[in-house]
């Protein structure tokens, strides 16, 4: 029913909140600093915040391991700041999700601590233990369960002397992975997720919730350039999946009141299970963040670097638009807090800053989808300057340097290159909001450093100027409220293999929106298609008006509609 799709015309901003705003000076962001801007993102107009993890956490994938679901961590704020945020956002009119990460973890979570001290204990087998390779001294390596490497390099396995068994991480060693198939945990994430929507939040994120079902045999998989194995295979689309997520359907969002956005975050999903996923009748999420777009870049390894074409882009998105069809359901997004910044990876943050920036929004935005904003991506924030590897704070890029470099004996500078072009961090530099000092984002001394080009590209110089990138994002967010067919109409790729031109039509009931995009430095002429030529254009990220000719300027894109 429409009241119950409403998240399909929604558009979401992630905040990171670590670097989002600091409100007290510790140089980490936090709850206050949230709060005190949140006008910056109502004024977007998006209808949905989704909050990176919050929660108590040591901090090693920051936040990304937690160690209590139902408090605050005191670099964030406290419970009583978090019920003021969702106080606040609800008075703004929009909604707040939560990250849900339960496919681990933290190491120093209570949960753990008692299943790591017996085999026998309430909590023996909340975790996924395993006993050590027969015929090798266990703790040495070879000794591993299986040949799995974890996400953020060496072993998916560590040793636990005082139980004489391994327990399985598939990111670092300090984020176990849950046991899924004991019913004690699955009663007790879903009761916290109902203790959070009592609260008054309107769903969750859920991060590798395609994970949370593993192959109980967990085989050995196939050997990467590591040296370790790929596991993906037995825990990717594991046997359960469907039926746990079919269980929380049921026992978490059933009966209420309120219709709750549930987005689960799936590396390696492939289009027909994302639509086994989504599927309007017989799905159990509303959408899911796929990968494969993201991906393209990319050999087999994130650190391998591949080249990836316009048409590269065109093929892979458009074939997810065509899988999702009129069942399932698509999320949208360049960026979140993962990737590397799309104007310095798929578009030019030197000579066509404005240009690129506002193009690749264009494109995206106006795919059939749900699209996410990722904090400072509505400015064209970009790549950071990283030059030493002291200047990288996230766990896989320091940990994957450590065994390349140090381990394996791999190039530094190689090395160094890749994890600028691809590492996390480049989308964890502080929000800029001004010119000055710290960028607005702290008085004290940042955790990770401002990008230094925050001098002119900041929150303040961009939030009353027409021409911005903010206030093209606006018009963006604001054209998918008011026009249905951004919503709801069917798409069509137009001219596939084109270079460099991004073109297709949305057509509802006799209505049609067509998009061209000159995805490059160069003009280019275009072939505009038989019932675009008489249309009207209703956006542009130049400032040309009036009827079109079909000439695009370096990353000029047109937006025209027709009835
Ligand atoms: O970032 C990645 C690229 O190598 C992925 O492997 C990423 O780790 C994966 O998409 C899962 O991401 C999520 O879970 C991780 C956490 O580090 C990420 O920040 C989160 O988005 C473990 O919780």
């Amino acid at each position: 029913s429409a009241a119950s799709d409403w998240w399909k015309s929604a558009v979401v901003y992630q905040v990171y909140p670590r670097s989002f705003a600091d409100s007290n000076g510790d140089g980490v962001g936090d709850l206050r600093g949230l709060i005190e801007h949140l006008d910056h993102i109502a004024g977007l107009g998006v209808d949905v915040i989704w909050l990176s993890p919050m929660y108590p956490s040591p901090q090693a994938d920051n936040g990304y391991d937690i160690s209590d679901y139902r408090d605050v961590d005191p670099t964030f704020g406290t419970l009583a700041d978090m019920d003021e945020l969702i106080r606040q956002v609800h008075a703004r009119g929009m909604k707040i999700i939560l990250d849900l990460v339960v496919n681990h973890t933290s190491d120093e979570h209570p949960w753990f601590q008692s299943s790591r001290s017996s085999r026998t204990g309430e909590r023996a087998d909340w975790y996924i233990w395993r006993d050590p390779r027969p015929g090798v001294e266990p703790g040495t390596p070879g000794a591993e369960p299986n040949n799995w490497g974890s996400f953020f390099s060496g072993p998916a396995w560590t040793w636990v002397p005082e139980r004489g068994q391994y327990y399985l991480h598939l990111f670092a060693a300090k984020q176990p992975d849950l046991n899924w198939d004991c019913p004690e945990v699955r009663a007790e994430v879903f009761a916290t997720m109902r203790w959070w929507l009592d609260r008054g939040v309107d769903g969750f994120r859920m991060d590798v919730i395609n994970f949370i079902s593993k192959d109980p045999a967990l085989p050995d998989g196939p050997l990467t350039s590591t040296g370790l194995g790929d596991g993906s295979g037995s825990f990717a689309y594991g046997p359960r999946v469907h039926e746990y997520l079919a269980e929380m359907k049921d026992v978490v969002f059933t009966g209420r009141d309120a219709d709750c956005l549930t987005v689960g975050e799936m590396p390696n999903v492939t289009p027909e299970q994302a639509l086994r996923f989504t599927d309007c009748e017989t799905g159990q999420l509303c959408m899911v963040f796929q990968f494969e777009h993201v991906d393209l870049d990319q050999d087999g390894s994130k650190w391998a670097p591949r080249p990836v074409s316009v048409v590269d882009l065109k093929t892979s998105l458009g074939r997810w638009q065509r899988a999702m069809g009129d069942r399932g359901w698509n999320s949208l997004y360049w960026n979140n807090h993962d990737q590397p910044r799309v104007v310095s990876r798929f578009g030019d943050d030197r000579q066509h800053w404005y240009e690129s920036a506002t193009a690749l929004a264009t494109v995206l935005h106006l795919h059939r989808g749900t699209p996410y904003i990722y904090q400072g991506e509505e400015l064209g924030m970009t790549n950071a300057p990283f030059e030493r590897i002291e200047d990288f704070r996230d766990i896989e890029s320091t940990r994957y340097y450590e065994t390349a470099v140090l381990e394996r004996g791999a190039d530094a500078d190689e090395v160094l290159a890749a994890l600028r072009r691809k590492g996390r961090d480049n989308a964890r530099t502080p929000v800029q909001w001004t010119a000055g000092a710290g960028a607005g984002f702290t008085t004290g001394e940042p955790w990770i450093p401002v990008n230094p080009n925050h001098v002119w590209l900041n929150a303040a110089a961009q939030r009353d100027d027409p021409a911005s990138v903010y206030a093209y994002y606006r018009r963006l967010v604001d054209l998918r409220h008011r026009d249905p067919v951004v919503v709801h109409g069917d798409f069509t790729m137009l001219q596939p293999e084109h270079p460099t031109l991004y073109a297709f039509a949305r057509c509802l009931d006799g209505a049609r929106l067509a998009v061209y995009a000159n995805l490059s430095g160069e003009p280019l002429e275009v072939d505009v298609e038989l019932p675009d030529r008489a249309a009207t254009t209703v956006l542009t990220n130049l400032t040309t008006s009036g009827p079109w000719d079909g000439h695009l300027l370096p990353w000029e894109v047109r937006v025209l509609r027709s009835d």
